[in-house]
């Protein structure tokens, strides 16, 4: 069944051809723009070109060494480790125990590293087997094997700086682990980021507390933070260097930690 051809109603057809003129018009408009802005972007170009506007012996900018990294950090930013003077005795900046662990054959090998005006925290790591791994744990407060729980519920996410120590690009996951004293090794749950790209330039990550850490995690009871390397994340690669830095702790909007 087709429906009768009817004509189009006036109306209609008034539509159409008050359309079709309004789009011509604004075709013309866009011709005529298009001419002046050509125009005066011609000077401008000549004006960066003429020696007064800028000299040819100006020097350069120095390249920024961590243009990821706000200075001065913003108020309420609580620095965890920096690495400056924190690796020997190891002890963060809050006090707390840390080092490296290692799983099914792993090796994270640490030491801290000048690079670009700073200490940084360099992991040199070895995982031989499709499962292996390996990481750090800095605990929030106590010493070695006696970590004691600390309160982060005044925190929204914890920032730092990572990149690759070597050629490549490797996968490095952020941790953040709950104290159960119940438990054979303390633990509790443990929230981690996805696997985050350590490549040629310093890169800012942000763990997100909301994001990562299971509802039922204890926030009153944070144990330690640190990176997990694992073998399934590298690909070809199964051993390299990353380095990390300034691991800090962001208060929630409004919050005074
Ligand atoms: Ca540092």
């Amino acid at each position: 069944m087709t429906t009768p051809k009817r004509p189009l109603p006036t109306s209609l057809r008034l539509a159409f051809a008050l359309a079709i003129a309004i789009a011509m018009m604004m075709a013309a408009c866009a011709g005529k723009t298009d001419a002046p802005a050509k125009a005066s972007g011609t000077p401008v170009a000549a004006a960066a070109t003429t020696p007064d506007a800028k000299p040819a012996d100006a020097p350069k900018p120095a390249p920024k060494v961590e243009p990821v990294w706000p200075d001065p950090a913003p108020a309420g930013w609580k620095a965890f480790n920096d690495y400056e003077g924190t690796f020997d005795p190891r002890k963060t900046l809050w006090g707390g125990f840390w080092d490296a662990w290692a799983y099914r054959g792993g090796k994270c090998a640490l030491s801290v590293a000048d690079e670009g005006g700073s200490r940084r925290l360099k992991v040199e790591f070895g995982l031989p087997m499709s499962n292996s791994q390996c990481g750090t744990f800095e605990y929030l407060a106590g010493d070695k094997g006696k970590p004691k729980p600390v309160d982060i519920s005044a925190f929204d996410s914890i920032v730092f700086l990572l990149k690759s120590g070597d050629a490549d690009t490797h996968k490095v996951k952020f941790e953040v682990t709950e104290l159960d004293p119940y438990d054979a090794a303390m633990q509790g749950y443990t929230g981690e980021t996805p696997p985050l790209a350590a490549g040629k330039e310093w890169v800012r990550y942000e763990v997100r507390f909301d994001k990562v850490l299971h509802p039922m995690f204890d926030r009153k009871k944070g144990k330690q933070v640190g990176i997990r390397i694992d073998r399934k994340d590298q690909g070809d690669v199964g051993s390299g260097v990353i380095l990390l830095d300034n691991i800090t702790f962001v208060p929630k909007a409004g919050g005074t930690p």
